[in-house]
């Protein structure tokens, strides 16, 4: 069992701080509100008076707070500690904020390694919850046994920017499906229906679609979006339209749709009505 401290205990630190005091490892504790400490205190963890005492207390520490300004804040108060320490930041941010710290807290004299995590509070510790890791592997080899009390551990490599761009991307991914599942719901709702009783058709919709995801990215990977196309562009922008009208006539606003069909219409306009709508992304990952 190891000494682990854990730096912010906002729902998500103190979910992991939580999970790795059941889970028999000994864990000190900081949060910038103090009174959030108590109930892991009372649950066995010892609370630490500053981010510093909190990281010389322990082999590893985990920081996990709402942003990188609060990231960078937190580490910064424990600079002088941080000499021949392992950090492993588990905060939400973008892949030039994870270099960021990493070299910033490497100049410190730390091994860093970044997160994303891919669950929920309540699923940390539970089968499901995975947690993406990049950056120091030593680092990631030492402390992967600790690591795999909160989540499946899937480390991406020594890039340590990846951790955080696969995880904003598995995001765009659950938050394309939420967009259309509210646009989905809205339209159901505007005919006085249940959007609940609606599920049943909607979710084997999802799944079905869901497997030609495959093929879109192969066409997507290998620049061929033109190749055995069943469902042309030109067509699904019709689609796309109506979904749009209807919407209107519904007295539901197309905000959700018209992106999607405005960038349908650019890669038409550019000739390629005729080929896959995977082709789309042409348009979005273009250099200006
Ligand atoms: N909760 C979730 O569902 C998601 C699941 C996936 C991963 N995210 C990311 O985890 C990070 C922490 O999220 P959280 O859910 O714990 O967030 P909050 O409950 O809002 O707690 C925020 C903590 O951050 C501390 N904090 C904020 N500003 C500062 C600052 N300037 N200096 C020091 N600490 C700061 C805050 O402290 P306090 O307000 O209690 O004093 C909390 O400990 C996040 O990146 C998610 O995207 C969660």
């Amino acid at each position: 069992m190891s000494r682990i401290s854990v730096l912010g205990l906002g729902a998500m630190g103190a979910a992991l701080a939580a999970t790795l005091i059941r889970k028999g490892h000994s864990v000190t504790v900081w949060n910038r509100t103090a009174a959030r400490a108590e109930p892991l205190a009372s649950a066995g963890a010892t609370i630490a008076a500053t981010p510093a005492e909190a990281v010389a207390a322990s082999d590893l520490t985990i920081l996990c707070v709402v942003d990188y300004a609060a990231a960078g804040a937190v580490v910064a108060e424990a600079q002088d500690a941080l000499r021949g320490r392992d950090l492993v930041n588990l905060t939400n941010g973008t892949p030039r904020e994870a270099k960021k710290l990493a070299a910033w807290a490497e100049e410190k004299g730390a091994a860093y390694l970044d997160g994303g995590i891919m669950a929920i509070p309540p699923m940390i510790g539970e089968a499901g919850a995975l947690i993406l890791y990049s950056g120091t592997d030593a680092l990631f080899e030492r402390h992967k046994p600790s690591l795999d009390a909160l989540a499946e551990s899937r480390y991406l490599g020594d890039d340590t920017g990846l951790a955080a761009l696969y995880d904003l991307a598995l995001l765009s991914g659950m938050y394309g499906l939420f967009s259309g599942f509210l646009h989905a719901g809205a339209l159901v709702a505007s005919s006085g229906r249940r959007v609940g009783d609606f599920l049943p058709l909607l979710l084997p919709w999802i799944e079905a679609m869901s497997g030609t995801l495959p093929d879109l990215a192969d066409k997507i990977d290998n620049g061929l979006h033109d190749r055995s196309v069943v469902s042309s562009l030109a067509m699904q922008a019709i689609a796309l339209e109506n979904i749009a009208k209807a919407s209107t006539e519904q007295g539901v606003a197309p905000d959700f749709i018209e992106p999607m069909l405005r960038l349908a219409a650019r890669r038409i306009a550019e000739g390629h009505g005729s080929g896959d709508i995977s082709g789309v992304i042409e348009v979005i990952r273009r250099k200006k």
